[in-house]
């Protein structure tokens, strides 16, 4: 059953990505507007979850599904997928080619299959509970960094964020004299399946939402990394605020980000 599972999340991403593509750079301003300020949506983001979540019906039509931009159909079952249409949706409407489309499933014990689909690249990320993590079809594991002096790290820091600014500037201030480098690239699923397959060491950033966490998580977890929320707990999906990495990254990662 898992192997439909991961193929369902697989396909749903290509046919999402297939949309997301006929509008890159060609989209017309009048299609985008704000959810609340700063925080955009377009016509793309729109037409991707309505394929994604068709195409995910067609293949397990009695799933629950949570979606940004359509919200959580309800429903009884525990099995629910989790769906970012447009990760990186700034980036997109910019044109900045940096953006994907994220697909997962989780049942009542948390991610059982991901799939994260950069299509400008081709790179296909997906993992499901016990099965590990795969890149393009080959399996992928959290880089062998030994600590957080000189890590390559990502984060992200959203314009939402508000008066919570100061709480993760003083945790950027604590990491930067430590870290080798340090990316905003503008995708949090992104950031995550780059750091499963070990381009990132460790991964940091507060104020996200389950559909951007969903399928990263899974990849991480299944590539060998640990996932804690700020405080070195178990919860980010509940708060947003999440810490990513190998397994010596990370821990000293959420100490070094302890106010
Ligand atoms: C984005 C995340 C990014 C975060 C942005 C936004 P979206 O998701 O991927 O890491 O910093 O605020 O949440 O809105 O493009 O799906």
């Amino acid at each position: 059953m898992i192997q439909q599972q991961q193929e369902a999340c697989i396909a749903a991403a290509k046919a999402g990505a297939e949309v997301l593509l006929g509008y890159f750079r060609k989209l017309d301003p009048a299609s985008v507007s704000e959810k609340s300020k700063n925080d955009l949506v377009s016509e793309a983001d729109r037409k991707s979850e309505a394929v994604v979540k068709a195409e995910l019906a067609r293949h397990f039509p009695g799933y629950r599904f949570l979606g940004e931009e359509t919200g959580d159909s309800g429903g009884e079952g525990e099995l629910r997928w989790i769906v970012d249409p447009l990760d990186g949706t700034l980036n997109f409407v910019q044109g900045l080619p940096h953006w994907c489309i994220s697909v997962a499933l989780w049942d009542a014990q948390g991610g059982l299959a991901g799939c994260i689909y950069d299509p400008l690249r081709q790179d296909l990320f997906v993992a499901a509970r016990g099965q590990g993590a795969f890149w393009n079809g080959q399996p992928m594991a959290v880089s062998r960094q030994p600590g957080l002096d000189g890590a390559f790290l990502a984060t992200g820091f959203a314009w939402q964020l508000g008066s919570r600014f100061q709480a993760y500037n003083q945790a950027l201030c604590a990491v930067f004299p430590r870290a080798m480098g340090i990316r905003r690239a503008g995708s949090a699923a992104l950031d995550l399946a780059h750091t499963a397959c070990g381009i990132y060491d460790g991964y940091f950033e507060h104020g996200l939402k389950q559909w951007d966490m969903a399928a990263g998580v899974i990849l991480v977890q299944e590539a060998g990394g640990l996932i804690t929320d700020w405080q070195g707990g178990a919860g980010w999906m509940e708060s947003g605020s999440l810490v990513a990495g190998n397994p010596a990254v990370q821990p000293e990662l959420v100490a070094a980000i302890q106010p």
